[in-house]
């Protein structure tokens, strides 16, 4: 199916049943009491995240959505039977905006995790409800609420612990691929890649992540060039990215060390925060080279960038220091963990340690 990573819905809760104004008819009872029932209440519009769905079209094909109203209660007491509530399946990582006032409704992260966003009515009173002792044959009876309605921006994020980043045909694909059972699509063209493709890497047991193969990026994409940056969304949950660079350009006038910078300067563009995420460089096709000279463009681009944090020389063709780099993320991840742990728990420490204020 489609990949659609934005999409608008209407949502539409049911109306509750109105109340029944009814009196017990019964043999040998001239003047039965009230028995109108009360309405039943309108069903709920619920979203809920589910992994085996992977994209927000089916909301291109249908765009309102319709929770059954309750039905009106009836005589003998009978409440009307409550409107049937409705759950829409989403992908994980979808972000639910109330499309009129920007408002955040909620993120479903997790697999099962569910959103109320619009709410039945609640069904009306019957007439016995409103009986009392100035008044023991009411008439009145409740009309039922109208059930919510909203229009909706859903937008999805995909969840992976690594984002890959790089021009067309630095190889992205070509390493997910090698190191998780994802098959995503290579070719030696450009914008192979048309949409994210998520990879769970596994280091060894009970050790894994999640990798986000993207389209490739390149310069001018904020203002449309390529694909633009709009899937560049799907690194913003990430925790590190992987800036993929071809050490040996088909292109003899590409310079890699240029094209580096160009990416980086897109990143700024798209989001400053996007930015900032702890990202390393990956240097692939060393399978290209002679070992030593691979090494020697390796090391010069290292240094004409300016770059001290961590960098990797591979070939995701042979596999070669894709293992290292792999468990090099993982680490970083699990240290990166422990530190949210720790930060997380000083917090409630130093909130559990605070005098009340008297
Ligand atoms: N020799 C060699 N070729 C590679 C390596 N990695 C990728 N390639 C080739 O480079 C070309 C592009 O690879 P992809 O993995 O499709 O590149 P991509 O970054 O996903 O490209 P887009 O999806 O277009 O952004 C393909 O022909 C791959 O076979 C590598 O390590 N060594
Ligand atoms: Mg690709």
């Amino acid at each position: 199916m489609k990949f659609v990573d934005e999409a608008k819905a209407r949502v539409q809760a049911g109306n509750g049943g109105r109340g029944s104004t009814s009196f017990r008819r019964e043999k040998f009872v001239p003047f039965g009491g009230p028995d109108g029932g009360d309405g039943g209440h309108g069903g709920s519009v619920y979203l809920r995240a589910a992994s085996g769905i992977n994209t927000l079209a089916d909301f291109r094909i249908e765009r309102t959505f319709k929770a059954a109203h309750g039905e009106p209660g009836s005589g003998n007491d009978c409440t009307g039977r409550s409107g049937v509530d409705l759950y829409l399946p989403v992908p994980i990582g979808t972000v639910v905006r109330d499309a009129d006032t920007e408002e955040l409704l909620g993120d479903l992260t997790h697999d099962g995790e569910e959103l109320l966003v619009a709410r039945g009515g609640k069904g009306g009173w019957g007439n016995q409800r409103f009986k009392s002792s100035t008044n023991r044959s009411p008439r009145q009876f409740g009309p039922g609420l109208p059930g919510e309605k909203r229009a909706l921006e859903l937008e999805l994020r995909v969840i992976a612990d690594v984002g890959l980043l790089g021009l067309p045909n630095a190889g992205k694909s070509t390493l997910i691929r090698a190191v998780s059972a994802a098959r995503p699509k290579v070719a030696d063209y450009p914008f192979t890649t048309l949409h994210p493709n998520l990879g769970v890497v596994a280091v060894g047991e009970h050790r894994s992540f999640v990798m986000a193969d993207i389209p490739g990026l390149i310069e001018g994409a904020a203002e449309g060039a390529g694909l633009g940056m709009r899937f560049l969304r799907h690194l913003q949950r990430t925790r590190l990215l992987l800036h993929l660079i071809d050490i040996a350009p088909l292109d003899p006038e590409a310079d890699p060390v240029r094209d580096a910078r160009a990416i980086v300067g897109e990143l700024k563009k798209f989001s400053r925060e996007l930015a900032m995420k702890p990202r390393w460089l990956v240097l692939n096709k060393r399978d290209l080279l002679p070992t030593l000279e691979a090494d020697k463009r390796a090391a010069g681009i290292v240094r004409r960038l300016r770059y001290r944090g961590p960098s990797f020389l591979i070939s995701g063709a042979t596999g070669e220091g894709t293992r290292s780099l792999c468990e090099a993320v993982m680490r970083f991840l699990e240290e990166h963990d422990r530190e949210a742990r720790e930060r997380a728990s000083s917090r409630a420490g130093a909130a559990g340690a605070r005098p009340d204020a008297t």
